[in-house]
Parts: structure tokens; C-alpha cells; sequence
């Protein structure tokens, strides 16, 4: 199944303005497109992280891709790898996008769906978390690209719970994830107890502050949210500090499990977090871990170690979903509802045919059809393009939306707090 074009189309998706600990969202978030093309013509295509550094690097790819069966996955991860050597995280981003259009393909061109290929689906549905954001007004898009502010905004607990309970009756979502590093942490804490109490214990909460807290008020935090939380994500972002906070929580018989995806983001940091006891859950991410083979692996390797196994994710579309929810289907050991931005995207901005991926009573059903299960809609991914052209962003940069809006001497820092 020889390759014999690939494309890389970077688009444009327009972007609410949601706040984090590195600033705030632009107005449109930014995605790389890649289709491989087959000498009988069948399409296989992936999404992968925007910005114009991976985009060059898919480009220089080409030179692997083009002439080489699509089912030689593992040869061509070796080779992409030998490519950057001296950039090997640029590589995993690189090799993982081109193996799910990879995969894609294949699963096209012999009728199968990718969670066949990954080994076969354990589960028909996967269940996903809503993604809570501290948020300004607006929709998202600029100028006359303004799209409908469907959330509003959301600066304080009972505004997060509003943006809670619309998430639910949008999606269904049983279990809720609220990005945190915003404000400051008792703020935070406040929101997180004004969920438990509108929502109620049955519904499991996650608060996750990239980072943004020192060991100590990661304890502190720990300890005022021992009972409430489900996981305690990435409260402070070195492997040290993640180790500090769980030994003092265990100490105290607070046995919370801490997540990651920052901390552990590669094969070789899963030693030390082991060691160290620094990590109960890894957020796996296909789309920098290698692609949708490396996460199986990772799944026996966590389940290996006694580590939970949840999925993260960045602003994106439903080609990244789809290929989430196969790779969730083939992975036994999956063992938290897994993130998404998806609700935050808006429908108009959807490129594969048929519109939007449902999501109901917040799991997603695993596509029985062949490759992911979408085709590109070739109208829509043009349009994408031209919002790409307009717009003038071309990496994501969330500190200069930040100076524009809230403060203009805003600067990014770990630990905030
Ligand atoms: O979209 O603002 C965001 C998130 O903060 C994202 O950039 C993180 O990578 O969702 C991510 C996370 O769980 O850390
Ligand atoms: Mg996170």
C-alpha cells in the first residue's frame, strides 16, 4: 500500500478566550492537517498540534513518508527518528501524526476500523470529561468571525458551576476536570467545593493548575480536597515537588492520586516517576507520546506499575477525537474518563464530512467503519486554510492575549502560588 503524496494543511479553529496558568487563549487555536495518499487513491488523514516549527517538520518528513507502504510503521518511526535527532520530542510529534493517517489509511483501504488495528476494541463507548475553563466573554474568532458565546463568562465558583451544569446538558459528562493555575489557590478551592456541592458527591472532580503551585500549597491543597478530588493534576511540575506532595499526603493517610502530563510526557520519565513514587495517573497524549501504538504500550506498561491511565488533550477537531476514542477502545487498561476541548470548538469549524463527533451522556460511541471512521470534508479543511491565512497567528502564544485583555504586564511563572 504505497504512499505516494502526503499533504500538510495548517488551519485555523476559532478559540474561546479560556484562561490558564500560561495566559489566555488567542482567538483562533491552530492545527496541522496531514493526509497520505495512496497509489489507488484512498485518503488517510490525522491532525496534529498547529504552528508553523511542526508544520516545517512534517514538511522535511515527506522525504520519508512518500514511496513507503503504509503499514511499514515501525521502520518509519525509526527514520523519522534518525532525522531529528537532536530534536526527539519534534520526532515523536512527527512519526505520531503520520502513524494515525497511517493507520487511517490501512484500516480504509482493507475495511477495517483503527481500533481493530490496534489490536481489537475492549470497550464500544469511551467516556470523556468535561473540561471546565475559567473564562472571559466571547466565542472565539475575530472581527466579523465572531462566533456565538455559547458558555459566557466564568470568573468565579458560581460561575464555574454554571458552565458546569451547561456542559452537562450539552454532553452528558458524568465526571468534570476544571483547569486551574488562574487565581489564587483558596479562589480555586472555593469553586472546586461549590461543584462538589451543586453536582454532588457521585460526580468525580479533577482540578489541574499546569504546574502552578509550589510543593507546599500543592499539600495544602491536597489536604483541603482530600474526600472531593478524584485526581490532583500536575499540581506542581517538577518530579520532585509531585513526589514531596504525595509523600506528605500519604503521611497523613490521604491516599489522592496525583496525575500528570507534564511530568511524565515521554517512555524515559516513567522510571523516576516509579522510583519516586511522584505520579499515580498519566494523561496519555497520541499526539506526543508517538502516535496511537505507543499509547497501547504505555497502557501495559502503567498497568505494569499499579499507574492509572487517563487521556489529556489541546484545543483540536474530530479527527484527534476519533483517533482517541480507538485508541481508548484498544486499550485495556484506560481507567479515568479522558479529556477533551472538543465542546469549546464551534461545529462551523468541523472538517471531517457530517459534521461534529456526538458526544451523549459524555461517552462517544468507537466507529465500526474502516480507518477512524471520517473523511475529510475537503470544502471545510479549505476554509480552515484561509481562516489560517487571515488570522495572524502562526504558534500558539497565550501571553499576548493575556497583556491585550486582563494585564498588560502579565508575565508567565511557575510556581504562581
Ligand atoms: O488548553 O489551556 C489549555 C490547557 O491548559 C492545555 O494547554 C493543557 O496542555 O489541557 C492541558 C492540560 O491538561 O494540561
Ligand atoms: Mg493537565
Amino acid at each position: 500500500m504505497k504512499i505516494v503524496e502526503m499533504r500538510v494543511t495548517p488551519i485555523a479553529i476559532a478559540d474561546p478566550p479560556l484562561l490558564n496558568v500560561a495566559g489566555l487563549h488567542a482567538p483562533y487555536a491552530l492545527r496541522n492537517v496531514i493526509e497520505l495518499v495512496s497509489e489507488d487513491g484512498i485518503v488517510g488523514a490525522a491532525e496534529a498540534h498547529g504552528g508553523e516549527r511542526l508544520r516545517s517538520a512534517l514538511e522535511e518528513a515527506k522525504a520519508d513518508v512518500i514511496g513507503r507502504s503504509a503499514w511499514d510503521l515501525a521502520r518509519l518511526a525509526e527514520v523519522i527518528e534518525q532525522r531529528f535527532t537532536a530534536a526527539p520530542r519534534e520526532a515523536l510529534r512527527v512519526s505520531g501524526a503520520i502513524e494515525v493517517a497511517a493507520l487511517d489509511l490501512v484500516g480504509k483501504a482493507i475495511g477495517v476500523p483503527v481500533a481493530e488495528l490496534l489490536g481489537g476494541r475492549v470497550r464500544d463507548e469511551v467516556p470523556f470529561s468535561a473540561y471546565l475553563f475559567y473564562k472571559l466573554a466571547g466565542g472565539g474568532g475575530e472581527g466579523d468571525d465572531q462566533r456565538e458565546d455559547r458558555y459566557g463568562e466564568a470568573l468565579d465558583p458560581a460561575g464555574m458551576v454554571r458552565q458546569a451544569q451547561a456542559f452537562i446538558a450539552d454532553y452528558g459528562f458524568e465526571s468534570i476536570k476544571l483547569k486551574g493555575g488562574v487565581f489564587p489557590p483558596d479562589q480555586e478551592i472555593a469553586a472546586i467545593r461549590a461543584l462538589h456541592e451543586a453536582l454532588g458527591p457521585g460526580t468525580p472532580l479533577r482540578i489541574d493548575p499546569n504546574g502552578g503551585w509550589t510543593t507546599e500549597t500543592s499539600i495544602r491543597v491536597g489536604r483541603d480536597l482530600n474526600g472531593i478530588l478524584e485526581y490532583l493534576e500536575d499540581p506542581t511540575n517538577t518530579m520532585a515537588g509531585m513526589s514531596a506532595t504525595r509523600g506528605a499526603l500519604l503521611a497523613d493517610g490521604n491516599a489522592m492520586p496525583l496525575a500528570t502530563n507534564m511530568v511524565v510526557t515521554a517512555f524515559d520519565h516513567i522510571h523516576e516517576a516509579v522510583l519516586t513514587d511522584a505520579v499515580q495517573v498519566i494523561l496519555a497524549d497520541h499526539h506526543y507520546w508517538g502516535g496511537l501504538r505507543a499509547i497501547t504500550q504505555l497502557g501495559r506498561l502503567a498497568q505494569t506499575h499499579g499507574i492509572g491511565l487517563s487521556m489529556h488533550s489541546n484545543s483540536h477537531l474530530g479527527l484527534s477525537l476519533l483517533a482517541m476514542v480507538h485508541v481508548a477502545a484498544a486499550t485495556p487498561h484506560l481507567t479515568y474518563a479522558s479529556d477533551t476541548h472538543y465542546p469549546w470548538q464551534d461545529a462551523s469549524d468541523e472538517i471531517i464530512e457530517g459534521g461534529r463527533v456526538p458526544i451523549v451522556d459524555g461517552k462517544i460511541a468507537v466507529p465500526t467503519c474502516p480507518g477512524l471512521g471520517a473523511n475529510l470534508d475537503q470544502d471545510a479543511l479549505a476554509r480552515g486554510r484561509e481562516r489560517y491565512d487571515r488570522c495572524p497567528y502562526r504558534e500558539r502564544d497565550d501571553r499576548t492575549p493575556m497583556r491585550e485583555r486582563v494585564d498588560p504586564n502579565w508575565e508567565f511563572k511557575l510556581a504562581r502560588w
